[in-house]
């Protein structure tokens, strides 16, 4: 099964997931992207949810699909958010961010009661870190926030490049206006704690370690999908 396929497994069983009426937080990224086709077509067959998108590609698909859209102030709390990851381990931690969307990847997750990751087996590891960790940081001080970053790291015998993330012409700029940091650290054998500590720098907007937040993964390999539960 090529790996289409198996997002559009692991997008299939999520959507079981998903009732009448809902008030839906909606991911980003290509596994999110075939949840967002499937359910479009559950919507034009009267399905009612009310979707909170996590970045402007996804809104711009879902409205393109017909799937009715609020904004999270609108709908402040969610009954469910199903979205992508880079990386899952055994605790069901995740590296989210390589699609840029990680900021609002997490407010729209931790607004919801419950998150469902949907991926594919690729994404499964033992122990986060071999994807790039993205790092979400203000313009301003840039460079002094780089550097507070590979001391904190050192702090927890990380090491690696820390490279600013580009697009096209220029810098990659999140929906946010922020800029991405790419950090090589390799394993991260303790994720909480280089979360806690990537939380208290001033420079530091968000991370892509998503520690304690995801319900359950939907995980789609050659078998078929299944569930993965902490
Ligand atoms: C998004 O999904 C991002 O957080 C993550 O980087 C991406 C994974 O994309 P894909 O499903 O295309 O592998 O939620």
């Amino acid at each position: 099964m090529d790996a289409r396929h198996m997002k559009i497994k692991a997008a299939e069983a999520a959507l079981a997931h998903v009732e009448d009426g809902m008030r839906l937080g909606i991911g980003t990224g290509s596994t999110a992207e075939e949840f967002i086709r499937l359910l479009a077509e559950k919507v034009a067959d009267g399905f009612r949810i009310e979707g909170v998108p996590t970045s402007e590609r996804t809104a711009r698909l879902c409205l393109d699909l017909g799937i009715p859209l609020r904004s999270l102030d609108e709908l402040p709390e969610l009954d469910l958010t199903i979205d992508g990851a880079d990386e899952v381990d055994s605790n069901l931690n995740l590296i989210k961010g390589g699609g840029g969307a990680l900021l609002r990847e997490k407010i729209v997750a931790s607004s919801s009661a419950r998150m469902i990751v949907i991926a594919d087996e690729s994404k499964v590891v033992d122990t986060l870190g071999a994807f790039k960790l993205p790092i979400e940081i203000n313009p301003f001080g840039q460079k002094a926030t780089l550097i507070a970053i590979e001391k904190t790291a050192a702090r927890l015998g990380l090491a690696g490049d820390l490279t600013l993330r580009s697009s096209g012409d220029g810098l990659f700029e999140t929906d946010g206006g922020h800029l991405i940091v790419d950090a090589s650290f390799g394993r991260i054998p303790d994720a909480d704690a280089l979360a806690r500590e990537l939380n208290g720098l001033p420079g530091v907007v968000e991370h892509g370690l998503f520690i304690g937040m995801a319900s359950l993964a939907i995980i789609a390999g050659e078998a078929g999908a299944r569930v993965m539960t902490s």
